[in-house]
Formats: C-alpha cells, structure tokens, sequence
C-alpha cells in the first residue's frame, strides 16, 4: 500500500478519475496524468492492478489472443524489451506484464486499491463529477474513464442448497489468489464456455474425478500453443508502429490474415485443405476468421465450419454417443474457443460429461451437485458460468447524469451509447471499450480509444470548455447503425453473452459495432474532422 491509496479522498477535487486498472484503466491513467499533466488517480476494487488478469486466476487460464496484439504499444522500450515466453501467455505471465508497466510508470501511487466506487453524480453548477465509494468517502473529478471491463462482472447462477455444500464452490473469475487444491479431489465444473474449457483440460489429469456440466455444447478448435514465434517477433521489432498499424488497420485486431473469400467460392476439397490447415495452426479467432470471410455472416459457409468441427469431435472422441452430446447443431456464432487437447480429455477415464440441458441441476446438497437425475458426490464445485457482460459493470455504479437521469433507466431495455466511448445526458463520463464499440481483441484497441478521448478532452479544455456532452440524435443514429450491422451476422441467433441471453433477465440487445476497426477509425477520424461535431460543449 502507498500514501495515496490510503489518503483520504474527501474534499479531493481531481481532474480525472480513472475507475479500473487493468489494461484499459492502466494506459488512461498514464496518459491522462503523465502525457497531459492533469491530476489523475484511479480506484479498483482489486488489491492490485490487472483487471480480469488480477480476479481469473483459475487453473488454465491464459489470453487466447497472440500476445503480439495483447500488449500496449505506447512506450516503444517496453515494447521491444518485454519478451512473451509464449504465443498465449499464461495467466501469470500477463498480469507480470502489467505490474511491470505499472511499475516503469510509477502508475501504482496514483491508484487507490480495494476502493470500489459505488456512485457517480453529476454536478451541473460545477461541472463536476461527484463519486462516492463503497465505505462512504466522497469526492469531485471533472472526467471520469470508466475501464470497468467488458467481461468483468460474474454471473453466479443461484442455486438452493449452495450454503449447505461440505466442499468448496468457486467462480473461475473470483479464484483464490493462493490456489486451491484440487489433486485426488472430485470435481465438478459448471460451464463449458472459453473459461470452462482451460480449466478442464488443465486440471483433468490432476483431479480424482471431473464432473462436466454441460448445457450447451460448443465448438472448441485447437489453440495451437507454442513459443512465441520468432517470425512474428521479429517483425514487431523491424517496426513497431507498421505492426501496429497493420494490427489496427483490419476488422477485428486480433494480429490476423483475414480472409475475404467466400466459403462456397472453392471447391469441397479446397475448404477442407484451408480447415485443417487452420485446425493444425490453432487459434479460434483465425479458426474463424482466416478461413473463410463470410462464416459468421452466412448460414452456409457456417455450415461448413460446423461440418468440419463436428467430424473432428467424432474422429477424436472414442465414444459416438459421447461425441454426439459433445457435438453443438447451432451455429458456429459465439466468440470463438480454443483450447489444445479439449474433446482428447473426455477419453479419460476419469472424465465423465454430464448434459445438465436433458437433466437440470436443481440444487447444491451437502455433498455435492443434484440434477432432475441424479445426486453427483463432490469436493469442490467450479462455477465457470461467465458474466454479466458489456453492460454488468457500468450499471453495478449507481450513475445520475443530467437532469437527474439514472443510466440504469436510460439502459433499463438495453445499453445505450455512441462509438463505445460516450453517452448523451453523461456528459464528461468516458468508457473503455464500452457498448457499441467495435467487437475486436482489446488492448491495442484500448490505446486507440484513449488516444481519441484525450484529445477529444484536451480539444474542450483547450477552449475553456468545461463539459463535453453526446449529441442524443448522433448517439441515435450510431445504435442504430450498430444494431443494423449485428443484424447482418449470425450472432443474434445464438444465445450469448455477446448479445446478453447469457444472463437470465438481461434485456437482449446488439451491444457492438460490427463494421471492423478500420471502418471504426474512420468514422472516429470523420469526427474529429468536423471539428467534434457530434459534441455539444459548454
Ligand atoms: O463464459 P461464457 P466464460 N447452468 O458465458 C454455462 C472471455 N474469456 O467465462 O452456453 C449451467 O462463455 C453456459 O452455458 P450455456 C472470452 O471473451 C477469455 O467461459 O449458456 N450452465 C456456458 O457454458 C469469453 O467468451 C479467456 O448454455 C450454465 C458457460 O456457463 C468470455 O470471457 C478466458 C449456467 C459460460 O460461458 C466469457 O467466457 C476466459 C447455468 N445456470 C474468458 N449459466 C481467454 O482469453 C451459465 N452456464 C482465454
């Protein structure tokens, strides 16, 4: 702990605060308090800095995106000096990677740990922010950013019964900073989404016995672990802004070749060389997007990956029933898992799939998992069941903007907003990688954002202007346009966090914009070219 995390706040009055310091909260806080010089903190919640790579400490778990687009480009040393062990680091490598930004930019005494902010209002008179934290301290800042996460708040289904469990329940993003111990237990994990499958295949060959809980079967490709590939390495260090740049200039900055050729426009035999040969190099977004460029937008060239996936799983697992259950018959339309050895682990003899879809889990007992089946008897039960995503986070901040508008009634039937960043009637309110913004990997994507917000603020304070506020009709038209583009793919007829069926309740919506990054620029430079014309100041 530093002398600011425990100074007192009241009567502070900042510039900017920053809520959150994993990757987007880190790079806001910097750039706002050592590029522009204005009097910055941040607040988290967590006893350090990461974000989800503080809270997903879960056996397994690793970024799924190539760490060459997972890191910050800003400080070009750090950039060419920090050198991944892998092409998907591990969990513990990634959050090492952001305390050794932190700690290069001396960013931690200027973050306020185990500090959650609980309210945000806003001060016409003084065009000020007024936050409150959880213990009841209040201050003042005239912006604030908002790096709350996309996938950050849990979703922890209800069970009758959980407090009476003799073991010991866990969500995957809430994991005991010490471990816990889980040789010769019995185990059973619920969830089988990006988290759910890394855990697994990991503990699989460590555990007594491993439950699977399944409700809905998913596609799961390869990842393809390796060293971190030289090739790669050395073009980032021939030229750092050109990869970025690359990286930043396509649709979905996960540091892909993505293709644009139509599934059904090469022959059965073509489409089955480019599917293994995907399938060999690993990765579930090239999976998905370096194949084939219509396959989350056509029902046909779709129906080739699944085609294709589904033949893997019959040809890997030994078992034709298992593999049958194992098998999804949607469409090949979340965001897309990889993991390496996943339907190999169901050959295991101690490995038991069990489909809480035909038989539903009804209760936590004492000793274990109840379903309308069976009574499964465990030691420790695993929720990997995701989160209150996009949105969660946002709205857990009781946030009253003008006019005594509450954002939980202006989101009441859905997010609301304008190019991920803004929200009418919130004026000075800034969000990272927030609802409507482009549906891409995350931290390159960040930076970007930042970049433009700041300016957008540095724009304003320049002229003495001291609120910057969306335009409703703008934001209008730019919902629409994001709800006209997820319309054009195939992502709304399947159940996902991506569009909030996840949650049971969550309002469904199109919460991203579809038109890929490059596009995102553009119409991001359009804005700055009119002179922030879609801002009203004052
Ligand atoms: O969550 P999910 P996640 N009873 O929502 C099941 C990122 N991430 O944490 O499909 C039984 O995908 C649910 O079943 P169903 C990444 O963007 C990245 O796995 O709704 N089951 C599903 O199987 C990812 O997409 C990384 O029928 C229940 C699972 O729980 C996102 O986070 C690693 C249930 C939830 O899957 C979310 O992934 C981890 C219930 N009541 C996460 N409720 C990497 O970079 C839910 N489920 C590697």
């Amino acid at each position: 702990m530093n002398s600011t995390s425990t100074a007192s706040l009241t009567d502070l009055t900042l510039d900017a605060a920053v809520i959150g310091s994993g990757v987007g909260g880190l790079y806001a806080l910097q750039r706002l308090r050592d590029q522009m010089g204005l009097d910055a903190r941040a607040f988290d919640d967590a006893g350090g800095v990461g974000g989800t790579w503080y809270w997903n400490r879960y056996p397994g778990c690793r970024v799924d995106t190539e760490a060459a687009v997972y890191c910050y480009s800003f400080d070009p040393a750090l950039f060419r000096d920090w050198r991944w062990s892998e092409r998907y680091p591990r969990q513990a490598e990634v959050l090492a990677y952001l305390n050794a930004v932190a700690d290069k930019h001396d960013l931690k005494r200027s973050i306020h740990f185990n500090t959650r902010i609980v309210r945000a209002e806003w001060d016409e008179a003084s065009a000020l922010w007024r936050l409150t934290t959880a213990s009841g301290e209040r201050f003042a800042a005239r912006y604030i950013f908002e790096g709350v996460g996309l996938l950050s708040s849990t979703n922890l289904p209800e069970f009758p019964g959980a407090e009476t469990f003799g073991g010991e329940i866990h969500h995957a993003a809430r994991w005991p900073a010490g471990g816990v111990d889980l040789a010769g237990k019995r185990v059973a994990v619920i969830g089988t989404g990006s988290t759910g499958i890394q855990i697994i295949t990991e503990i699989a060959p460590q555990v007594a016995e491993l439950y699977v809980l399944q409700r809905t079967p998913q596609y799961v490709v390869p990842l393809g672990l390796s060293p971190f590939p030289a090739d790669k390495r050395a073009r980032m260090d021939a030229d750092r802004q050109g990869f970025v740049d690359w990286a930043l200039d396509s649709a979905s900055v996960f540091g892909l070749e993505e293709s644009v050729t139509p599934a059904m426009s090469v022959s059965a035999e073509e489409r089955e060389r480019i599917y293994e040969r995907a399938w060999r190099k690993g990765g579930g977004f090239g999976f998905m997007l370096e194949t084939f460029g219509d396959i989350i937008v056509s029902k046909e060239a779709n129906q080739t990956a699944t085609d294709f996936i589904r033949a893997k799983i019959r040809a890997i697992v030994k078992d034709p029933a298992l593999a049958a259950k194992l098998s999804p018959q949607d469409l090949y339309a979340k965001r897309p898992l990889a993991v390496d050895g996943y339907y190999e682990t169901f050959n295991r003899a101690n490995v038991r799939l069990v489909d809480v879809k035909a038989a539903p889990i009804v209760a936590i007992t004492a000793n274990g998992i109840r379903t309308t089946a069976e009574d499964i008897a465990v030691d420790v039960i695993i929720f990997a069941t995701g989160f209150d995503a996009v949105t969660g986070n946002y709205l857990k901040i009781e946030t009253i903007g003008r006019n005594g508008r509450r954002l939980q009634d202006k989101w009441a039937a859905g997010p609301h907003g304008f190019i991920g960043m803004t929200i009418a009637d919130f004026p000075n309110l800034f969000m990272i990688f927030g609802p409507f913004g482009p549906f891409t990997s995350q931290p390159l994507v960040h930076e970007y954002q930042i970049n433009w917000m700041t300016s957008l603020v540095a724009h304003a304070r320049a002229r003495g202007l001291r609120a910057i506020d969306t335009d409703a009709a703008v934001e209008d038209a730019w919902v629409q346009t994001c709800r006209d583009g997820m319309a054009q793919t195939l992502f709304p007829e399947v159940d996902s966090w991506i569009n909030g069926a996840n949650v049971p309740g969550k309002p469904r919506a199109a919460m991203f914009y579809m038109g890929g990054m490059a596009a995102y620029m553009k119409e991001l430079e359009r804005i700055v070219e009119s002179g922030y014309g879609c801002f009203r100041f004052d």
